[in-house]
Formats: C-alpha cells, structure tokens, sequence
C-alpha cells in the first residue's frame, strides 16, 4: 500500500493531522494499535487553550464543541482559606474552554470517517524502514498478517509509549527527564460542580482541583502518592479530603454526589530532542509529557500539528520546505516554556515529601505573589490560555 503521508497513532494529535491534511487534498493513512471504541472512550485530558479552539474551529470542528464546550473566564486559587481568582478575561483577554479530550477525539473521527477517511485499527506499527531515503516504509500488522505501507513522509504521532521515537538514533536522541513523587486519583462524580470555575485547593495536606465535564458531572483531583491504588480510597475519605483542601470560608462547599469513575495518574516531565528525524516527524506525546497541571498535553499536542500541517502543505502545494526543515525547532521552543509553567506550577501547588518549613513557606510567598500582583495574575493568564504556536 502507499499514501503520501502515513501517521502512527490514532490519538488527537494523529487525527488532527489527518483533518487537516485531507482538508488540504493531502492523503495520509493512520495506523492505530487499539481498537475504535478504546481510542474514543479513554478519559484523558478536559481544558483546551483559546488557540487549540480557534483551531478547531477552522477546520470546522465548531459544530458541537460551541454547543456544549464551557468556557472559562477564571481560576479560583485557594490558600490560607481564601479564595483568590484570577480572572483571564480582566488581564488578558484570552480564555480556556472546558471540552473533554475524548468530546475531540469524538469529533475528530467522525470528521474522519465522513469523509471517507484510512485509519486502520488494531493496525499496531512494528518498525519504519529508509527514514533517511526518500520513500520510508512503515511496517505494521492486521490482522496477524504483516503489511508494508510505503510514504513519503511520517508522522509519529503514537504517543509516550509508542514506536516511533525509537527510530531516531540513540546517539542522536537527547531526553529530559523529571518523575514526580506523587500523582493524583482523578474522579468524576454525578454532581453539579459547587462553582461554574476551576478551583484549585494548594493546601499543606496536599493539592486538589475541582474541574467540570458537563453541568452535572464533576470532575476531581487529589494528590496522592505515584503508586496509590484508587481501591484504598473509599467514597468517604475521598469527600473528606475533597473537603479539607478545596473548601474555604464564604465559597460554597465541594458538591458530592455518585463517584462513577476513579483513577491514579502519575506525573512525569518529559522532552525528546530532536522532535524530527529525516523523514520522521514526532508530535504530541511521542515526544514530550507534561504533569496535568497546566493543562497542556492536549493543547501541545495539537500546538505540533498546527506547525507540522503547515509545513507537509507548504511542502506539497508549494514545494517549500523551509517550515519542514525547522519543524523541530519551532515547536521545541515553544514545548520548553510549555515544560517550565508546567514544572513550575507542579512544584509551587503541590506538597513535596520531606520538604521543610522554609520551602513551604516560598511556596506560599509563590502562590501570594502570582494571584496578587498584577505580573502574576498576567504571566499566570498568557501561559495558561496558551502561548502563540509561531513566535
Ligand atoms: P495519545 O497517547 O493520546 O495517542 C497515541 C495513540 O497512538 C494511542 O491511541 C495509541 O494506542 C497509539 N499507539 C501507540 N503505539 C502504537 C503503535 N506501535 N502503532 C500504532 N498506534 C500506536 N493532558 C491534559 O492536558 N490534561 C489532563 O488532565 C490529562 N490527563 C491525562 C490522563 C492520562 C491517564 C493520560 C495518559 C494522559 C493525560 N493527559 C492530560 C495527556 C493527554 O491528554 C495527552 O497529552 C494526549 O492524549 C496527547 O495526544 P497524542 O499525542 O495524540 O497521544
Ligand atoms: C481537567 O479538567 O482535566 C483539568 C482542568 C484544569 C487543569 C488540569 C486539568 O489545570
């Protein structure tokens, strides 16, 4: 078989990149190792970036994410019993929408299969042959035949635990690491949220977050140990400790109701260098994790796509390459500030084991500053509704 651009992965981020090929009149087939319903199903990420929506969008993606994505106008931050917000739209304008990952995934395949697009399902990819020539060759099985599918570019877009960052060489390869001493046990409850906001609780027992999935399903987090089995948590203490780190004085309580849906993600900063390798290109999670935190997985993912579309129709309309060239580049200067607030905000929200008093109090001093200067609340809106994809 042959296409002009095959994708590895059937993520948002190698979705995305089918749209917006094929919007372009550019063929791509895209080889995913689980099945359908999998894919669309997972539970994953929940806040999209004023930038990842206008995206979305323009490719007219609008339809149900304008129905049913709620937009954010503030954080609410709470320490020391209060409540402090900061509110995007007073300082910069820029907003965040709620709109679940797997509402994108959703769209986006749908989007897809309309218009008759390949993806291949429990098509896993073994290996990808000729990177440095000018035709690669992904070799993936279905159906437990073994198959080549020949291209003229890759998108590695299968995500940490994928194949793809495994074919650039291992001399060639620089990772980042960073593994957190905690996690959080995520949960969706059958509950209103109490607030319309996402509210963060940075308390001394630990970080919490109430966010939201629809008007009535709340989504929330607990920090608890990396390895916690969510079976040790039982529905009371999980409301108790939901209590403890988010309620405050004069804002209404955590809002309980039936917990339908519990589990523990670990935390983890990463980056691989280069992000392309001859005719490899690494987007999304195949080349960097960030700790939920910020809320930028998701976002970065679809951030490489915006670029790497560009440059694959810059390359095929025009026959320029220079945005191909420089792929790498241009989103790893973006990805290492999306890594620094990502970190940055991990550490100053979240309790550390065996840190001592004068660490938690900068920490405070952290959380004081950036909620109650101006160049705080400034610098904290601009990162958190999403930096520009080209400088
Ligand atoms: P993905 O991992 O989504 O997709 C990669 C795809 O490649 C998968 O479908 C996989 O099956 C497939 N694949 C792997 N190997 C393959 C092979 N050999 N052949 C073919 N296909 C292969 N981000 C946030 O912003 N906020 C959050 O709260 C948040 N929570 C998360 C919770 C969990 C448990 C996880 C794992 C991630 C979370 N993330 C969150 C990050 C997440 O949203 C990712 O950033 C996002 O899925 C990245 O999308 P992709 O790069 O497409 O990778
Ligand atoms: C989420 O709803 O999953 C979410 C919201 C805000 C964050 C991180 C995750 O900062």
């Amino acid at each position: 078989m042959r296409t002009q651009v095959a994708i590895v992965g059937a993520g948002p981020a190698g979705l995305m990149l089918s749209h917006m090929l094929h919007r372009a009149g550019i063929e791509s087939v895209v080889l995913e190792r689980a099945p359908r319903e999998h894919v669309r199903t997972r539970l994953r990420a929940g806040v999209l970036e004023q930038g990842a929506i206008e995206m979305l969008r323009e490719c007219g993606l609008g339809g149900r994410l304008d129905r049913l994505a709620l937009k954010q106008r503030a954080l609410d931050f709470r320490f020391g019993n209060r409540s402090r917000r900061i509110d995007f739209d007073a300082e910069i304008g820029r907003n965040v929408w709620v709109y679940p990952q797997h509402e994108v995934v959703t769209d986006l395949m749908q989007a897809r299969e309309e218009a008759g697009g390949a993806i291949l399902y429990e098509a896993p990819v073994q290996r990808i042959e000729d990177l440095d020539g000018s035709r690669p060759v992904v070799v993936y099985e279905e159906a437990g035949q073994t198959r080549r599918l020949a291209c003229d570019y890759v998108a590695g877009c299968d995500g940490f635990r994928g194949v793809s960052r495994s074919f650039i060489p291992e001399d060639r390869l620089r990772v980042f690491d960073r593994i957190y001493p905690f996690g959080w046990l995520g949960i969706l409850a059958d509950a209103p949220a109490a607030t319309n906001e996402i509210v963060w609780g940075c308390h001394e027992e630990g970080f919490a977050m109430q966010s939201i999935r629809t008007p009535a399903v709340t989504r929330l987090y607990l920090q608890c140990d990396p390895d916690e089995d969510p079976d040790n948590w039982s529905d009371d203490r999980i409301w108790s400790e939901l209590h403890k780190r988010l309620d405050v004085d004069g804002m209404p309580p955590v809002n309980e109701g039936t917990i339908t849906q519990k589990a523990v993600t670990a935390m983890r900063s990463f980056l691989a260098e280069p992000m392309q390798w001859g005719r490899l290109f690494l987007a999304g999670d195949a080349a960097h994790i960030v700790p939920p935190t910020g809320a930028k997985g998701l976002n970065s993912a679809l951030a490489d796509i915006k670029v790497l579309a560009r440059a694959l129709v810059e390359h095929y309309a025009d026959g320029r390459d220079e945005r191909l060239a420089t792929y790498s580049d241009t989103c790893l200067r973006r990805m290492w500030l999306v890594q620094r607030f990502s970190a940055g905000l991990c550490t100053m929200t979240h309790q550390f084991p065996g840190q001592n008093p004068f660490e938690r109090r900068l920490q405070r001093a952290d959380l004081e500053y950036m909620t109650g200067s101006r160049p705080g609340r400034l610098e904290f809106s601009e990162n958190f509704t999403g930096l520009p994809v080209e400088a």
